[in-house]
């Protein structure tokens, strides 16, 4: 960690050195502090940039001091002494100013950001409030609506946004520092704005913040961050600043003890360290060009996932209806993001044009990476194969998305075995961010690298998975939902088991999402099983599913539906099914209930582990966050069970 000191003239500036991401640990609080103190009583100096090397402008606190006694000089107070700094400041951004890193810019004079910068105040993200400032600040700074935006969404702004907020005050393109001290010297000729502290600030009425609140909690559902951050806001547009300062930091040091700030930085921190396991030590094969065979829900999705990510895909199907039907498939996901405002007409053209579809598996000679995404059957699956075997390079790559299949069955036959992976997307594959790897026995250490180094590329977090049955996600989910159906048959009333997960903070519960999934798939899993010789007891799922109640798109599964309608109404027809099958038992309460069924997947988690199917207990946590909707600020089923 460096803090040094340059001139440019009657400027001086100031450099943070403190990689990875300039977090404001305490070395550097202080580092920064002697600075103000310095330049305060040198004479010769007019104004201060503040500038960061490496990658980014300062990303907030040092999340890892989080769990250990604050220790001075603490952050508010050097945002403060920044303020009071008898030369103007100019926060110079390049990156992200997230958290405190924002909230040091705040304490500068000035902000001027490079174009490709963005600034942000994250805090809620890792369950806290920002606690030095941020909620106090930024309304005086922005106005209110542009601080409960930033602060109670966490979500980072770009630069051009951050200018039109009134967040920074000037965009530069080119040499940062050069543009900064620049700008530092024109200051020097103006009368100065007030420090931000000084700033007025209009509160809203009373309305708007109800009807805030009423936002917040429908979409936070379950989270307390949010909502204590509205709390602050308010107080910060209602009250002198000074309260509001102590108000934000009891709550901040509140927040930072709670469970829900540990099971988010447990998240956090696990994702970080995802996509750079300690034993991939072999170098990733490039990789330019793609193929997906299959053109289906998953295929296209996992197309669009590829063009997304600027490489050109090649889509194969079988015959020229199917290629259309993929090529549909696939336009309408991009109209889909054009609709939603996520991508312009020209994008979506420019993807639909980096496809090239066929029936040819000649179109696949020269392709690096082809993921084969065609109808879970082992028999078409190595059809497949045996054909990407014959007509691709020796050294493409060659992935199965297959969920439940043995990849080690799918590959059997295929010439140079050690560049053949499983590739496990989620659906909807292009939204989804999980993606687990599992290599076979034979596949190389390069293979491996990757698999991994492509879920960087396409935004997405791997997770490393054995072969078993379902791998980590889908194994877990199967003692999930027979868990579930036990607690249905001691007397537990189905409405009850989704209601009690939904209250532990998932978007649907175990029955009413299979209802929108359709019961048929698991259904038809079991039967091949069965068929195959193994012993696959009666599940209360297979008694809907022969008397046709396959889910919403039966019009009944669990529950029944009104024509048009998908709200979930308990249903005598199920009720009269499962009669014979349901005991009396006592009744649950939801937490009871909650905590039956994840005690259950944790228990599964950790025969998972035992089997060396997954390395370790945060990739399980991951797989239910990023691909069941396990609630993020639970920390996962691991997590929640204690680790
Ligand atoms: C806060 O500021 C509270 C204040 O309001 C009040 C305080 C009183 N601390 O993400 P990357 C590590 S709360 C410690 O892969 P990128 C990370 O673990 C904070 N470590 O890089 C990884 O380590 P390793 C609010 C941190 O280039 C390495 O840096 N701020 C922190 O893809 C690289 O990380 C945030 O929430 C941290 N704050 O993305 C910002 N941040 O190499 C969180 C990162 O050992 N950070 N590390 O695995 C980010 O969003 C991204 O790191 C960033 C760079 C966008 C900056």
């Amino acid at each position: 960690m460096s803090v040094t000191i340059d001139r440019d003239g009657e400027v001086a500036v100031v450099t943070v050195d403190n990689p990875p991401v300039n977090a404001l640990g305490q070395a550097l609080r202080q580092g920064l502090w002697d600075a103000v103190e310095t330049l305060d009583s040198d004479p010769s100096v007019r104004a201060v940039v503040l500038i960061c090397a490496g990658r980014t402008f300062i990303a907030g606190a040092d999340v890892t001091e989080f769990g250990k006694p604050p220790v001075p000089p603490h952050l508010p107070d050097l945002v403060d002494r920044l303020e009071q700094a008898t030369k103007p400041w100019v926060a110079a951004i390049h990156g992200s100013a997230l958290g405190g890193g924002f909230e040091v810019a705040m304490g500068c004079r000035f902000r001027v950001a490079l174009d490709s910068a963005s600034v942000g105040l994250p805090e809620v993200t890792l369950g806290i409030v920002p606690g030095a400032s941020g909620t106090v600040r930024t309304p005086r700074l922005a106005g209110v609506e542009a601080a409960v935006e930033l602060v109670t969404t966490g979500r980072p702004v770009k630069a051009a946004k951050a200018l039109s907020m009134g967040l920074v005050d000037a965009i530069v393109s080119g040499d940062l520092r050069a543009e900064a001290v620049a700008f530092a010297r024109k200051t020097l000729v103006q009368p100065l704005p007030q420090p931000i502290s000084a700033r007025p600030v209009t509160s809203p009425d009373g309305a708007w913040w109800d009807d805030q609140r009423k936002a917040i909690a429908r979409r936070a559902r379950g989270e307390i961050a949010p909502l204590r951050a509205l709390d602050c806001l308010r107080m910060a547009a209602e009250k002198p600043f000074a309260e509001a300062m102590a108000h934000e930091r009891a709550t901040f040091l509140e927040l930072r003890a709670s469970d829900q700030a540990a099971a988010l930085r447990h998240i956090f921190f696990a994702e970080r360290a995802a996509p750079k396991p300690a034993h991939l030590e072999a170098k990733p094969r490039e990789i330019h060009s793609t193929a997906v065979i299959g053109g289906g829900t998953m295929g296209a999705g996992i197309a669009a996932a590829l063009r997304e990510a600027g490489l050109p895909v090649v889509l194969i199907e079988r015959d020229a209806e199917a290629v259309e039907r993929g090529l549909a498939n696939l336009r309408s996901i991009f109209d889909g993001a054009v609709k939603r405002g996520k991508l312009t007409e020209a994008q979506a053209r420019t993807r639909m044009e980096g496809v090239t579809a066929g029936s040819d598996y000649a179109l696949l000679a020269d392709t690096d990476l082809v993921i084969e995404a065609v109808f879970e059957d082992l028999s078409v699956k190595r059809a497949v194969f045996a054909r990407l075997g014959q007509t691709c390079r020796a050294d493409a790559i060659l992935a199965t998305n297959t969920s439940y299949l043995d990849p080690r069955l799918i590959a059997e036959g295929l010439p140079n075995p050690d560049r053949f992976i499983g590739l496990h997307f989620f659906s909807p594959a292009n939204v989804m961010k999980l993606l687990e790897i599992v290599p076979t026995p034979t596949t190389a250490p390069g293979t491996l690298a990757t698999g991994f180094a492509l879920a960087r590329q396409l935004g997405k977090i791997p997770v490393q998975a054995g072969i078993c049955d379902g791998f980590i996600g889908n194994r877990i989910l199967k003692r999930y939902r027979a868990e579930a159906e036990t607690l249905v048959r001691d007397g537990t009333p189905i409405a009850a088991i989704d209601a009690a997960m939904r209250a532990y903070g998932f978007a649907m519960g175990p029955f009413e999402a299979q209802d929108l999934g359709g019961l048929d798939i698991a259904y038809l899993q079991r039967e091949g099983a069965r068929a195959a010789g193994q012993d696959v007891p009666e599940t209360l799922g297979d008694i809907l599913v022969r008397a046709g109640r396959k889910g919403q798109k039966t019009g009944g599964g669990w529950y029944g539906y009104a024509p048009g309608d998908r709200t979930p109404k308990p249903s005598d027809t199920t009720a009269g099914l499962l009669a014979g099958r349901i005991a009396a038992g006592p009744t649950l309460t939801a937490e009871e209930i909650a905590s039956r069924l994840t005690s259950a997947m944790a228990a599964e988690g950790k025969a998972i582990l035992a089997e060396g199917i997954a390395l370790k207990p945060s990739d399980i946590d991951l797989v239910e966050v990023h691909g069941y909707g396990y609630p993020r600020w639970r920390g996962g089923p691991m997590f929640a069970a204690g680790g």
